[in-house]
Parts: structure tokens; C-alpha cells; sequence
């Protein structure tokens, strides 16, 4: 038997009954007849635990004794999501727990069910942070995610009147079997105070001491990351803020038990809740606290076992192998003060001097840029830097003065001009430090995430930086994790893939999937693969009725947007579509066309009120359209609530279309876009992100695409875009903006969707929604066409599925571990 023979595992059927039994009897303290759905479910984790602990325990040992290079993927934001069906699926357990859990009378996938979302991200990049960790053990490479363990996750999306109300995430209120509390692995760090500059007489030398006004304590929640296929079984660490105990005594002792408490709730407050600002920085002196605590934790963590391997018999730390030892990814600029802080430690506490540890620094770290949205790039005010980190600020300022001193005036003699967009600190009436500058400078890579997007990072973003350090700049092209996104998600679809190519080597290694391209045509493989489509639709057609109480017809086209909402993304402008759409069927009611439900999944950050009127107006316009009994169901408008990452794993599978209309250029690669590709959609797309790799992949003709590309952006603004011109040439923009100008979707209170209107042409529509709208009704109607011919329909939904090989996230893995990380495997036995 293989090693992943669940025989061998001692994981037969009969294992696994008597493990979860067990479990449900010791662990949960309850008994067959009395047990909830949450007890057998946390009781199965716990059966699966005593393998997913074995192997950590395993992998950790090995690590440790082969003093192994590893990479540290430092990210605010991991959006997990459920871990039971993956877990099993990794350790090929998945079959063996369902057939266990059977003959107890109990469904997996109901149970799988019980398990709240780890929601501990906004969007694309903490997802693309959950596929990396998953990508990196299951190639067997040693490394380590670190993060913060919101206690509150992104807020959960009620719609109440067609309104996004956002509700607490407590994601862990009843315990979370996946998490391990590691009380010894606890860190302390230090916030604010000031920093006193000690003169020696000895040398001459300035020594600076940072005397901080408060400690907080770190405490580490271990979630076991299980790699597929291998042994390897890595973690994620989420660090929770608490209060020293030691101040809760002295104050507590003077009598100041109130005090205590107060100052306990402050620490604590850290670790609240997530941010939820996608693609805003959200500037609140909280959030540089989240930052800084999280990335001193972990560097703590690190030098902690680095000096485990690296203290010499004289009891110094020998530093000379660290650059070797260590890669510490930046997943955006969130987790930049981690350059900053390695330095203080480096300079102030171990005694390196500033050279040799800024030659040790600038090589572990690497940043990832996600975006080039202007209003997403961190700056913090230098004031909120003196008041939380002092000795940080300090040490920024020097970094500073030797880059412009030494490297920029090197390249760009006497030009202060540059020198000031180059500075790590904004000049102006509240000076600001630049965090992109500064991971740009104290990194030895700069990535973006697609191919077009690295180009426009180094060209428009970076250029000055690129001409000093043209090498720094790379693309690694983001990626998803095909465990997750097929073999989970999409299980008949994983399977009719093994049987047909007569092995399940695909779910590492996608590209094999292209082996199928001969099955494309045939009739066959094609009734097979829209049979599993259209039972995916009949599945989602259940849950869009239990959420909404729409009924949808899962003969139709399910044209499917799923995303965070914002105006780069472009949701408005499927909404004028559906308005243009509606108003054919309207003024035509025999119209020849195929029946349309146009999904929606998204929430708005809450201060984003244009987003959030976009949510209102999508539902307010479904609403009429749902119940007009004059377009006899040929349109359908849904908008799912609570868009998160097991939403995903329903709606993903069941799309015929998939909606990534971006303008070209504002979104950097997007994720979305490869797994609904991967399960089978046609791509209705701008040249934008890795769709421009995607339809390269899956071939133009099988995909939809449509819009200005970027150069052509470009130039539409550069030479005064004027979205009236729009308006007063094309009725069908017209009539649609007009319509929600009118009480038409909201009976009585007329105006109350204007505002969309208002922001297309008074707000000079910064998106180019108008500019897109033709071309985007016309790529509408070449997807008519095609789903029409159904044989076709079927070659094209195949193809997309089987060519998307480069966007397994192992893929993107290995790309870094080429162009920026250099580690090797490391097999676990
Ligand atoms: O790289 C992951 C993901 C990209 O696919 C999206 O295109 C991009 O919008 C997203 N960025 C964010 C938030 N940005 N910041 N900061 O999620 O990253």
C-alpha cells in the first residue's frame, strides 16, 4: 500500500468510525444519541487531527534537524475559509470519512456545513495567501505563514431592502478544532514611549534606547497547513494581543483592578477585527498597531529559531548564515515595518553595525505589489509614527538619508526632483511615510502578480527605482490552488478528469490536464461535462432559492460576478447591461434570446458608499425584473448575500460566464477569473490582469473579450474623456441612466439610484464605463451566439477548464522559489 492508502494510515472505515466515536466520547464529552452536528463534526476534526498533529510534529523535527532555509509569507490577511473537506481531501481521507460517517448515519458534506469560514481577509490577496501556504507545503518546502488572529473575521453581509447591512464575524465563538493555542511560543513587543540617546565615552559612538510606554503580549494560534499528496504538513501562525500579566498585577495590586481591566481591553483590542478595506488604506493609528504587532511577533518568532541552530559556544549569535536562513515575504505593503524592526533588532539589540545588518536585511526581505490603485498605496503620518514606533522613525530616516545620499544621487546626480518621489517620507503640510518606498528599497525583489501588471509596476509605478535596481523587478504571476478550487469544489468534474485520463496526477500537476484537448470534440466527453455542469446549477438553482427565494432555471445561462465591489471592477457596468437588456425585452417581448440569470456575489467595504449604492441598486433593479411577468422569466437578477469563500466554492462550479470587466489596468491580476475558467466558464473579459494570460492560454475565440485595452486607456484620458458624449450618442446608455434617475425601480421615492448616474457623467466616470458599454453589449452578444451552439458551447467551456495549468498556485510557488526565494524541497518521511 501506497503511503496514502487510508489502510495503511490505519484509516480504514472501520478506523475512522471508531476514531470519531472516540473523539465524540472523550473530546466532546457527549454520547451517540445526544450529539449535535457540532459535536460530530468537531469529533471527526479531531480524528483527522491525530494524523494532520503526527505529521506536523514530523515535518517540524525534520525541518529543525536539517536546519532548512525557509520562507516566512508575512500577510495581514488569510482567507482560509473552510478547512474539513480540504484537510481530507489533501490526506486522500475524504471517501474513507464520508463512508465512514455514513454508516453512522451522518452526511460529510451536510457536516461540512457546521464549519464557520476562517473569513481573516478582505479579497484576492488574503485568498491568494491561503492558496500560497497550501501550495507551499504541498510541494514540500519549508515555510511558515504568519498573521493576525482576528477574533472577528470580514463582517458578515446581511441585505436588508436590497441594503448591505454588515453584522460581527465571531468565527471562533464555540472553538475552532483546526487552531492549536501555543502558550510557549508567546512574544512580547513594545509600543510608543521615547527613544534616549546614550553618548559612550569609551568610543565616541551615539547608542539610542528605546524606552517604550507599553508591552503587549503575542500570543500564537498554530493552524496545521496539510499539503497535498506529501508528508509535509507546515503552519500558519496568528498572532492574538493580550496584556502582559505582569501589568495586570502591578496595577491590580495598587488597587486599580478597574485599571487593569481597562488596559487589558486595550491590548486586546489589537487583534479585534479585520480591517475591512479592500484596496483602501484605511490610515487609523489601530492599523499601523495591527502591523507592527504582527510583524514583531513573527520576526521575534524567527530569531527565536534562528538562534536555536546559530548561538556559538560563546553564547553569541552568529548572523553570517541568516540571509541564507531566512526569506521573509511582504504580501503588500501591510507587513513592510518588519524592515524597520529586523534592523532595531539587529543594530540596538544584537550589536550589528549598520552595515553589516542592513546587507543581512534588504536580502531576506521581498515585497509583493497587489495594486496600483493610488488610495491603496500606505502612507503613514509622521506624526502617528512618533507617538507608536519612535526608534522605527528613526531608523526609516536613516535608511532614507543613505539611499538618497548613496544610491539615488549615484543614478540621479543633483535631482532633487526625483529624490523627492524617490524619499521614503512625503513632504507637505502632514509629512507621510511611504511604505512602498520603503519595501522597494529594503527589499532585494519587487514582484507584481501578473504579467501586465509588473510591466506597469516597474513602467509607471516604480519607474526611478527601475533605474537604479532594473534586476529588483519581476512578475510571478498569481495562481489557485486546484485542491481547493476542482478536486473539493467540483468533485464529478475531478472525477470524470482521473477517470478519463486514467490518473489523478492532474491535481498537482494541472498542466496535464491539456492531455484532455483530444476530448474537447468529442460527443461523449462533452454530454459528460455539461451533465456535470448542469447538475452543478441545479445544486446552486436550490441554494439561490433558500437565500433569496428567487426560483432560477437552470437551463439558463448562469453569467456569474463574483468580486469585491468597487468601481474599477466595474459591477455598474453589468448593471446597465442588465437595464439595456431588459428595456430590449420590454420593447420587444418576442425577442429571440437565450434565458439570462446574472449572479452577483460581493460585499462593499462599509464607508464605501458608492459601492454600497451599486449593492442597492443591483438588488432594487432585480427586484422588478424578478417579478415583471411581462419578460416571462428570460431575465433574472440575483444578488447571493454573504459572499465569501464557501459561496465561492457553490457559485464557481455552476457558471456558464464569468464576468471580469475591470478597466484594463486597474486590476492587478485577479483570482476569480482562474477558478472560474479551471471549472468551465467562458471568460466575458477586458484585457486586464492575468485574463490576458488566461484567454492566451484558453484561446481568444473561446472567450469573450471585449473594452479598451490599457494603452488605450491611457490615451482616452490623456485626452479629456467626456462620458456625455456617450450619453447623447447611445440611446441604450441613455435610457438606462435615465431610468434610474426615474422612480422606476424604487416605487415613491424616485432618485434614490441617481446617484450611479450622477457619478457616470458629473463624476466624469472614472472607469470608463460608458466608453466600454458598446463593445461590452457586443461581447454579450457574441456570447448568445455561442451558447446557442451548444457542441461548441461545450468545446469552449472544456478547453477553458483543461488549458489552465500555468494558474495552479504550485506554479506560481515555484516561480518564486526561481526568481526571489531560492529554497529547496525538503521531504518529510
Ligand atoms: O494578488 C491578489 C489580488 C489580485 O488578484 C487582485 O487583482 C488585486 O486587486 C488584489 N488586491 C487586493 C487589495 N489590494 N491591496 N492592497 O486584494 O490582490
Amino acid at each position: 500500500a501506497s503511503s496514502f492508502d487510508s489502510a495503511s494510515l490505519n484509516y480504514t472505515k472501520e478506523d475512522f468510525k471508531a476514531k470519531i466515536v472516540h473523539h465524540l466520547h472523550s473530546t466532546l464529552g457527549t454520547s451517540e444519541n445526544k450529539a449535535t452536528k457540532q459535536s460530530w463534526w468537531k469529533a471527526t476534526c479531531a480524528a483527522v487531527n491525530e494524523l494532520v498533529y503526527e505529521r506536523l510534529t514530523q515535518t517540524q523535527q525534520t525541518h529543525a534537524n536539517k536546519d532548512t532555509r525557509a520562507v516566512h509569507y508575512l500577510s495581514a490577511e488569510f482567507l482560509m475559509g473552510r478547512l474539513t473537506a480540504n484537510n481530507l481531501h489533501n490526506l486522500h481521507l475524504f471517501n474513507v470519512c464520508s463512508d465512514a460517517l455514513k454508516d453512522l448515519g451522518i452526511n460529510l458534506t451536510d457536516l461540512c456545513e457546521e464549519e464557520p469560514d476562517m473569513a481573516l481577509g478582505n479579497g484576492g490577496l488574503g485568498r491568494l495567501a491561503a492558496c500560497f501556504i497550501d501550495s507551499l507545503a504541498t510541494l514540500n518546502l519549508p515555510a511558515l505563514g504568519y498573521g493576525i488572529h482576528y477574533e472577528n473575521g470580514l463582517f458578515r453581509q446581511e441585505i436588508h431592502n436590497g441594503r448591505q447591512i454588515e453584522r460581527p464575524d465571531s468565527w471562533r465563538e464555540y472553538g475552532n478544532p483546526w487552531e492549536i493555542c501555543r502558550p510557549e511560543s508567546i512574544q512580547e513587543v513594545a509600543l510608543g514611549g521615547y527613544v534616549e540617546t546614550i553618548y559612550s565615552e569609551k568610543d565616541g559612538s551615539l547608542k539610542k534606547v528605546w524606552h517604550p510606554a507599553q508591552k503587549i503580549k503575542g500570543v500564537p494560534w498554530d493552524i496545521p497547513v496539510v499539503g497535498y499528496n506529501g508528508t509535509t504538513v507546515n503552519i500558519l501562525r496568528l498572532w492574538e494581543s493580550k496584556a502582559p500579566e505582569s501589568f495586570d498585577w502591578d496595577v491590580f495590586n495598587a488597587g486599580g483592578y478597574v485599571d487593569a481591566q481597562a488596559e487589558k481591553a486595550r491590548a486586546e483590542t489589537i487583534s479585534k477585527v479585520l480591517y475591512p478595506n479592500d484596496s483602501t488604506e484605511a490610515g487609523k493609528i489601530l492599523r499601523l498597531v495591527q502591523q507592527y504587532f504582527f510583524s514583531a511577533c513573527s520576526l521575534k518568532d524567527i530569531l527565536r529559531r534562528y538562534k536555536r541552530a546559530h548561538t556559538l559556544a560563546s553564547g553569541k549569535v552568529d548572523y553570517s548564515e541568516f540571509a541564507n536562513k531566512i526569506a521573509v515575504q511582504l504580501n503588500d505593503t501591510h507587513p513592510t515595518i518588519a524592515i524597520p524592526e529586523l534592523m532595531r533588532i539587529f543594530v540596538d539589540e544584537e550589536g550589528l553595525g549598520w552595515e553589516e545588518a542592513w546587507n543581512i536585511c534588504y536580502k531576506v526581505f521581498s515585497y509583493t505589489n497587489h495594486t496600483l490603485l493610488p488610495e491603496a498605496l500606505e502612507k503613514w503620518p509622521v506624526y502617528i509614527f512618533e507617538r507608536v514606533l519612535p526608534r522605527h522613525l528613526e531608523i526609516i530616516y536613516e535608511i532614507n538619508r543613505r539611499f538618497l545620499e548613496g544610491e539615488c544621487e549615484r543614478v540621479f546626480p543633483g535631482n532633487d526632483f526625483i529624490k523627492a518621489k524617490l524619499s521614503l517620507i512625503e513632504e507637505g503640510s502632514t509629512r507621510m511615510v511611504r511604505m512602498g518606498n520603503l519595501c522597494v528599497v529594503g527589499s532585494h525583489k519587487v514582484n507584481g502578480v501578473a504579467a501586465i501588471h509588473s510591466k506597469l509596476v516597474k513602467e509607471d509605478l516604480f519607474p526611478e527605482y527601475a533605474q537604479i535596481w532594473n534586476d529588483k523587478f519581476c512578475n510571478v504571476t498569481n495562481g489557485v490552488t486546484p485542491r481547493r478550487w476542482m478536486l473539493s469544489c467540483n468533485p464529478e468534474l475531478a472525477k470524470l478528469y482521473t477517470e478519463t485520463l486514467g490518473s489523478d496526477e492532474w491535481v498537482t500537476k494541472l498542466d496535464k490536464l491539456k492531455d484532455l484537448k483530444k476530448y474537447a470534440d468529442n460527443a461523449d466527453f462533452q454530454k459528460k461535462f455539461m451533465a456535470i455542469k448542469h447538475a452543478n446549477k441545479v445544486k446552486l438553482a436550490t441554494v439561490i432559492k433558500a437565500e433569496t427565494g428567487i426560483e432560477v432555471d437552470p437551463n439558463a445561462l448562469f453569467d456569474i460576478q463574483i468580486k469585491r465591489l468597487h468601481e474599477y471592477k466595474r459591477q455598474q457596468l453589468n448593471l446597465l447591461y442588465i437595464l439595456a437588456l431588459y428595456r430590449r425585452v420590454l420593447e420587444n417581448p418576442d425577442l429571440e434570446m437565450t434565458p439570462h440569470v446574472f449572479i452577483f456575489g460581493s460585499k462593499a467595504a462599509p464607508g464605501y458608499k458608492m459601492a454600497k449604492d451599486i449593492i442597492y441598486a443591483i438588488n432594487k433593479v432585480g427586484e422588478r425584473i424578478n417579478n415583471d411577468a411581462r419578460i416571462k422569466g428570460k431575465i433574472k437578477v440575483v444578488f447571493m448575500p454573504n459572499y465569501r469563500v464557501s459561496l465561492a466554492e457553490k457559485l464557481i462550479p455552476a457558471a456558464d460566464v464569468s464576468q471580469q470587466i475591470s478597466t484594463a489596468g486597474y486590476e492587478a491580476s485577479g483570482t476569480g477569473n482562474m477558478k472560474l475558467a479551471m471549472n468551465g466558464a467562458i471568460t466575458l473579459g477586458t484585457m486586464d490582469g492575468a485574463n490576458i494570460e488566461i484567454v492566451e492560454e484558453a484561446g481568444e475565440e473561446n472567450n469573450a473579450i471585449f473594452g479598451l485595452s490599457v494603452d488605450e486607456v491611457k490615451s482616452v484620458k490623456a485626452n479629456g474623456y467626456n462620458p456625455w458624449d456617450y450619453y447623447n450618442r447611445d440611446h441604450e446608455i441613455k435610457k438606462a441612466l435615465d431610468w434610474l434617475d426615474s422612480d422606476y425601480f424604487t416605487p415613491g421615492f424616485p432618485g434614490e439610484l441617481a446617484g450611479i448616474k450622477r457619478a457616470l457623467l458629473e463624476g466624469g466616470d472614472t472607469y470608463l464605463a460608458l466608453a466600454d458599454f458598446r463593445s461590452y453589449s457586443d461581447a454579450h452578444a457574441r456570447l448568445e451566439k455561442m451558447y446557442a451552439n451548444k457542441k461548441g458551447w461545450a468545446k469552449s467551456a472544456i478547453l477553458n477548464s483543461i488549458t489552465m495549468g500555468k494558474f495552479n498556485s504550485d506554479r506560481s510557488i515555484q516561480d518564486y522559489v526561481d526568481q526571489v526565494w531560492s529554497l529547496e524541497t525538503c521531504l518529510v518521511k
